[in-house]
C-alpha cells in the first residue's frame, strides 16, 4: 500500500475561513438593532468554540466566533432555534397533548412496568452532548427516581475505548492532559485515526507549526496537510505502534531515565513489540518498511540530532474514533501511550499522548454518572466507599442505590426483553447505533419509549412518548471541552411556549414517582450539588462555581475554592496510580472481528464529514449545510476496486455486511486504499450504514467496532 511522503501544504490553508467549511453571516442581518446577546459557546463538538449570539428586533439569531474560529455548523447552528421542524408540545403516539397528561402517562407507565417486572425493567440511554448538569440529574434520577441500574450512554460509541486505556496506563482519563495551545510548541504530532480538518477544522490551527503524520486508510483533509500519511489497513494501527516501539527501540531513541523513574511494566512491552519486525509490520498494516522508518525517525530525533536524543524531541501523539472504535480499541490506544512512555513523552512540556474528544460534552459526559457503573466525580458504583459518599450527598442510604448495569449496546440489546421501557435523551440510536436495524426492532418491542428531544429524530419517531426540549441557546449550564476546560452555557433568550427542560421534566416525573432525595431545576444549584458529589473523586469539580466561571475557566481537577485547576496533568512527572508511575501494558495485535473474505472481500469503515453532525437529526434539517455535496450519503471507493464491480461515478451501490445492507451513489477517488470504502454514519433509513456495521464489543470498554467490518458491493438495482 502505497503511503504518501510529501511537502507539507500550508496547515494555513485549512484554517482559512474557506476551507474549514466557515461561511460569513448574512451581511443583511446587520441592518436591523440587536435585542439581546450572549457569550456562550457552540452546541455540537467537543472543541466547543466560544460564540457570540445575537438577536436582532426581528427575533433572528446569528452566532459568531469570540476570540476563535467557528465551522460551517458552528455559523449555522441558531437556525434549528426556530426551525419549522423544531418541535413545540408533547406528543402522546403522535398526537399533541398537555404537559400534564403527557408526564401523568409516563409516570403511569413506570410505575405499570416496575411493579409487573421489577425496578431495573426501566432503563435510561443518554448523551455526551447534554450538560454536566444534565448528566449529573440523569444518573440521580436513575438510581433514585427509578431505582434502576439501567443507565448508559452514547459516549460507548465514543470515548468508551480512550477512556479504558487512559485509566489502565496513566491511572486517569481527561482526553487532553495539556492546553491545546500546548501543541503550538509541539515538533511533531501524530494524528492516528483522528481527520480534525473535517471534524474540528479550528483544531487545525494547533496543529500549524507541528510536522504531522496521519494514520488513516484514507488520505483525508487532514492528511493532505501531513509530511507523512501512513495508510493504514483498518483495524491495524496496534501493530503498527508496535512496530514503531520496534524500531524505536532497535535504534536507541528511547529515554531510559524516563522509563526507570515514571514507568513499570516496560520489560513485557519490550518483549512483545521484539516481535513486531518491519517487514511483518508491513504486512499486517501495509505500510511500508522506509515509511515505518521515517515515522519511527520523525517522531524520535530532533532535526539537528543524532540517532540518540540530545533532547527528547516535543511529539505529541493524539488518537481518535479511527484507531479507538474497534473490538480491540482499549488495546490498541494503549499501544500508543506505550510508545510516548518509551520515547518519555507523558507530562513533558508540549509531548505526550492524548485523545480528541468528540461531543460537545463528551469529557464531562462520561465523569458524572450517566455510565452503568459510574457514580460521579469518576467514582465506581461498586465500589462501597464511594456508594456511601455519593448516598450521603444525595441524603439517602446507600442500601438503596442499586449496582453497575450494563452497556450501551447491551442495554439496547435488553430491549423489549429485560427492558420494558427507555427514555432516550440526547442520542438517536435508530441511526448512530451498530446493527441499526435490528436496534429499530428492538426499541418497537418496548412496551414504552420515551423521547425527550427538540426535533422529530429517527429514535423520537419510534417513540409513544416524545417531550419537547430547550436548546443550548434558551439555557444555561456547563459544559467540559476536549481539553477538561469547563466553560459556561449561557440563555440567550426563554424558550418557546410549550417546550420545557430536561431539568424540569425530571423534577416533575420524581415528583410523580414520589421518588427519594431532590431534584433541582436550577442548573446553578445542580452545579454545586455536583461539586460535593465530585468532591475527593478523580474529576473533582468543587472548587469551581458559576461566579467563579463569571471570571474565567478551569481545568479539572479542582479541588477546593482556592484552587486554580490543573492546566497540565502529570507536569512533575507522577501518574494518579497507586505507586505514581505510568503503566506499559504489553498488548498484540488481533485482527478485526470480520475479516475480508471471498464472500466478503471489502472492508468498510465509517466515519464523518464536516457538514454533517452525528445522526444528522440537526444538521440535516439545515438548509445552509444541505447545498454541499455531503449533504447526502455516499460511497467513496477507489477507482480499481469500482471497475472491478462495474461501477462508475455515481452510480448506486449496495454495500452489503453479514448484518444488512445500504445504498449510497459512488464517489471514485485514489485517496482511499483499494480493499476498503468508506460511508459517514449520519444518514437514515436505506443510506444508514450502520445497518451494516457490526456490533461486536471490546472486551474491556464495550465499545463498537464501529471502524471495520467486511462488505460486499453491487450495482445497486
Ligand atoms: N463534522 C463533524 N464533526 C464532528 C462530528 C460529526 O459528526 N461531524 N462528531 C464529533 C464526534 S462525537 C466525534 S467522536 C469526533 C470524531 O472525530 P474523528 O475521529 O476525527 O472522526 P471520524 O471521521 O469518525 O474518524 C477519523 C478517521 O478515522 C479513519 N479510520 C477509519 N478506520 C480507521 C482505522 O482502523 N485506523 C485509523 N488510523 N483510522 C481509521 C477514517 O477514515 C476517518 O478519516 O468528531 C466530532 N466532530
Ligand atoms: N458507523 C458509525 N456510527 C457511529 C460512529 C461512527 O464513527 N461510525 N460514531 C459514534 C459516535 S463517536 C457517536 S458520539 C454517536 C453519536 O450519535 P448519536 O448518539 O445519535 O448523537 P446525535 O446525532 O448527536 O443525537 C443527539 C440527539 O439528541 C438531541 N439533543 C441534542 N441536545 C440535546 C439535549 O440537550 N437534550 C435532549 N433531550 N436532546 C438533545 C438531538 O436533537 C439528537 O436527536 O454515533 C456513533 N455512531
Ligand atoms: S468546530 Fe465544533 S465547536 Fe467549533 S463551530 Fe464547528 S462544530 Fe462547533
Ligand atoms: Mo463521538
Amino acid at each position: 500500500m502505497a503511503s504518501t511522503r510529501r511537502p507539507a501544504q500550508p496547515l494555513a490553508a485549512l484554517a482559512s475561513p474557506d476551507s474549514d467549511g466557515s461561511a460569513a453571516p448574512d451581511p443583511s442581518r446587520a441592518a436591523l438593532p440587536i435585542l439581546r446577546t450572549a457569550d456562550t459557546h457552540c452546541p455540537y463538538c467537543a472543541l466547543q468554540c466560544g460564540m457570540r449570539l445575537e438577536e436582532d428586533t426581528d427575533g433572528k439569531v446569528t452566532a459568531s466566533p469570540r476570540g476563535g474560529g467557528m465551522c460551517k455548523k458552528g455559523w449555522t447552528a441558531p437556525d434549528l432555534l426556530d426551525h419549522p421542524q423544531r418541535l413545540t408540545g408533547p406528543l402522546l403516539r403522535g398526537e399533541p397533548v398537555s404537559w400534564d397528561e403527557a408526564l401523568d402517562h409516563v409516570a403511569a407507565k413506570v410505575k405499570a412496568v416496575q411493579s409487573a417486572h421489577g425496578k431495573d425493567a426501566v432503563g435510561v440511554f443518554g448523551g455526551g452532548g447534554l450538560t454536566n448538569e444534565k448528566v449529573y440529574q440523569l444518573g440521580k434520577w436513575t438510581r433514585l427516581a427509578l431505582g434502576s441500574k439501567h443507565i448508559d450512554y452514547n459516549g460507548r460509541f465514543c470515548m468508551s475505548s480512550a477512556a479504558g486505556a487512559l485509566n489502565r496506563s496513566f491511572g486517569i482519563d481527561r482526553g487532553l492532559p495539556f492546553p491545546k495551545e500546548d501543541l503550538l510548541d509541539a515538533e511533531v504530532v501524530v494524528l492516528v485515526g483522528a481527520n480534525p480538518a473535517e471534524t474540528m477544522p479550528p483544531f487545525m490551527r494547533f496543529l500549524r507549526n507541528a510536522e504531522l503524520i496521519v494514520v488513516d486508510p484514507r488520505r483525508t483533509a487532514t492528511a493532505q496537510a501531513a509530511q507523512l500519511h501512513l495508510q493504514t489497513a483498518p483495524g491495524t494501527d496496534l501493530a503498527l505502534a508496535n512496530g514503531l516501539l520496534h524500531i524505536a527501540i532497535e535504534q536507541g531513541h528511547l529515554d531510559h531515565d524516563y522509563i526507570d523513574a515514571h514507568t513499570t511494566g516496560f520489560d513485557e512491552a519490550r518483549q512483545t513489540a521484539a516481535g513486531y519486525w518491519p517487514a511483518f509490520v508491513e504486512r499486517i498494516t501495509g505500510v511500508s518498511v522506509p515509511d515505518l522508518y521515517a515515522a519511527a525517525r520523525l517522531i524520535a530525533v530532533p532535526h539537528s540530532g543524532s540517532q540518540a536524543p540530545p533532547r527528547p524531541k516535543r511529539t505529541v501523539i493524539l488518537t481518535a474514533r479511527g484507531s479507538e472504535q474497534h473490538a480491540n480499541g482499549v488495546d490498541t490506544v494503549t499501544s500508543w501511550i506505550n510508545l510516548a512512555l518509551a520515547l518519555g513523552l507523558p507530562g513533558r512540556p508540549s509531548s505526550g499522548y492524548g485523545c480528541l474528544t468528540g461531543q460537545g460534552n463528551g469529557q464531562g459526559g462520561r465523569e458524572h454518572g450517566q455510565k452503568a457503573d459510574q457514580l460521579p466525580g469518576y467514582r465506581l458504583i461498586a465500589d462501597p466507599a464511594a456508594r456511601e459518599y455519593v448516598a450521603a450527598v444525595w441524603g439517602v442510604d446507600p442500601e438503596t442505590l442499586p449496582g453497575p448495569g450494563v452497556s450501551a449496546v447491551e442495554l439496547l440489546r435488553k430491549c423489549g426483553d429485560e427492558v420494558k421501557m427507555l427514555f432516550v435523551l440526547g442520542s438517536n440510536p435508530v441511526v448512530s447505533a451498530p446493527r441499526a436495524a435490528r436496534v429499530a426492532d428492538r426499541l418497537k418491542d418496548l412496551d414504552c419509549l420515551v423521547s425527550f428531544d427538540f426535533v422529530m429524530s429517527e429514535t423520537a419517531r419510534l417513540a409513544e412518548v416524545v417531550l419537547p426540549v430547550t436548546q443550548w441557546a434558551e439555557e444555561d449550564g456547563t459544559m467540559t471541552d476536549l481539553e477538561g476546560r469547563v466553560i459556561r452555557r449561557r440563555t440567550l433568550r426563554p424558550a418557546p411556549d410549550g417546550v420545557r427542560s430536561d431539568l424540569w421534566i425530571m423534577k416533575e416525573l420524581a415528583d410523580r414517582l414520589d421518588a427519594p432525595g431532590t431534584y433541582d431545576t436550577d442548573p446553578e444549584a445542580i452545579f454545586e450539588e455536583l461539586g460535593r458529589a465530585s468532591a475527593g473523586g478523580k474529576a473533582d469539580y468543587s472548587g469551581i462555581t458559576y461566579d467563579r466561571l463569571e471570571e474565567r475557566t478551569f481545568q479539572w481537577p479542582v479541588p477546593g475554592p482556592g484552587h486554580d485547576g490543573t492546566p497540565r496533568m502529570f507536569a512533575d512527572l507522577t501518574f494518579p496510580t497507586p505507586d505514581g508511575r505510568a503503566r506499559f501494558c504489553a498488548v498484540d495485535h488481533r485482527h478485526p472481528a470480520e475479516r475480508r473474505d471471498s464472500v466478503y472481500p471489502l472492508y468498510l469503515t465509517t466515519g464523518r464529514v464536516l457538514t454533517q453532525y452525528q445522526s444528522g437529526a440537526q444538521t440535516r434539517l439545515i438548509d445552509a449545510l444541505g447545498d454541499t455535496p455531503d449533504s447526502e450519503q455516499f460511497l467513496q471507493i477507489h477507482p480499481d476496486t469500482a471497475v472491478r464491480h462495474g461501477i462508475g461515478e455515481g452510480d448506486r451501490v449496495r454495500i452489503t455486511s453479514r448484518r444488512g445492507s445500504y445504498t449510497a451513489p459512488a464517489r471514485l477517488t485514489a485517496d482511499i486504499r483499494p480493499d476498503t470504502v468508506f460511508s459517514p454514519f449520519h444518514f437514515p433509513g436505506a443510506a444508514n450504514v450502520n445497518a451494516a456495521v457490526s456490533d461486536v464489543l471490546d472486551p474491556i470498554s464495550r465499545m463498537p467496532e464501529f471502524k471495520v467490518c467486511a462488505v460486499k458491493i453491487a450495482p445497486a438495482p
